[in-house]
């Protein structure tokens, strides 16, 4: 959709997604972590410089994987700007075994609880290709001076707000608050995000489809027969389709998201729900494709209705164009898919 005013992403949200007082506290939580992601984008621009580029030395996070030092840099800035900005009050964090409760006085009483993967794709941070932080915001069950655990376990279809930002040759934020897709880019100069692309349509149907491949041979035998299927010659529909595959979240949805495409993270013969995280991986970017018309599935159901049952919880994700994720349901549901 054609853009007829340049507004910050602060402005447009004020002005039409989120007009109206009550929803203050929700656009000045977003204003928080569009402060960090500024930080981020500069402290990835110039890591190479800094020295900040690598792996944290014998430090694993709560997954069993490595630590990048870029990793703790986000999620230091992100849990600063959230705690500071008080207008949320607790995290679920990728980088943190446990839920972290801001005990000051305006955090306690906010109505927000955020779960964040601060930098996504991070093993590609050394190579210089795109990586990303992507974001949920719930509604706490109830405003008091405790916050548990149990709050962030949401199904995901009652998410309030959530986004993704993507540090790739531009910095973009794309954001959902349930009235459909918009996505702000940041000019470098003035430090601000500006709206760039409004209302959001994921396109029907793509000829790109996007799975780490390497793991053909692990993947149940549905998911092996649908990327056969996407391989071979048939004119009419357009195959083969190509195989698109960054290994960073955030740039293999945001392709999908803009051409067209379908995003695989299988369960595997050594990994039974896949690698991805459900609270601040799949069910934000759920949200995200399925207000730009798209779909998710863990493979049996929406990934928006599954109810958590621990905050590090992983799920299988198919999600993309809504024609690509109706086609891959049909093998899912007519060959195994254990
Ligand atoms: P991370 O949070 O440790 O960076 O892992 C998540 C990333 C996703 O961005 C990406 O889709 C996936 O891991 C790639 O995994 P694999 O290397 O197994 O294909």
């Amino acid at each position: 959709m054609k853009i007829k005013e340049k507004l910050t992403a602060y402005q447009y949200l004020l002005k039409d997604k989120l007009s109206g007082d009550k929803n203050r506290e929700l656009i000045a939580l977003l204003k928080d972590i569009k402060l960090a992601a500024r930080q981020v984008a500069k402290e990835l621009n110039s890591a190479t410089l800094n020295n900040t580029i690598g792996d944290l030395s014998g430090k694993k996070n709560t997954h069993g994987e490595e630590v990048k030092k870029l990793d703790i840099v986000a999620n230091n800035l992100f849990i600063k700007s959230l705690e500071n900005g008080g207008n949320c009050a607790g995290i679920v964090s990728e980088e943190k075994d446990k839920v972290l409760i801001f005990n000051n006085e305006v955090s306690r009483s906010s109505k927000y609880l955020v779960c964040i993967d601060p930098l996504d794709g991070s093993t590609n941070i050394d190579v210089n290709v795109p990586v990303g932080t992507i974001f949920s915001v719930l509604k706490r069950p109830t405003v008091s001076d405790k916050t548990f655990s149990k709050d962030f376990l949401q199904v995901g279809s009652r998410q309030v707000a959530a986004g993704y930002i993507i540090y790739g040759s531009s910095t973009i934020y794309v954001l959902t608050v349930g009235k459909g897709v918009d996505a702000f880019t940041l000019d470098p100069v003035v430090q601000e995000f500006y709206l760039s692309h409004k209302d959001i349509k994921i396109p029907k149907k793509g000829r790109m489809y996007s799975v780490n491949q390497g793991n053909f041979y692990e993947f149940p035998l549905s998911v092996q027969e649908y990327i056969r299927w996407c391989e071979q010659n048939h004119e009419k529909s357009g195959r083969p389709y190509s195989l698109r595959y960054v290994g960073s979240m955030v740039a293999d949805i945001h392709r999908s998201l803009l051409k067209g495409g379908l995003f695989i993270y299988s369960k595997s013969k050594s990994a039974s729900s896949g690698k991805l995280r459900l609270l601040y991986e799949c069910n934000p970017m759920s949200f995200i494709i399925e207000q730009a018309g798209g779909l998710a599935t863990d493979g049996k159901k929406r990934i928006l209705d599954v109810v958590p049952k621990t905050i590090h919880q992983k799920s299988p994700i198919f999600i993309g164009s809504p024609e690509m994720v109706k086609q891959i349901n049909k093998f899912l549901k007519s060959r195994l898919f254990n």
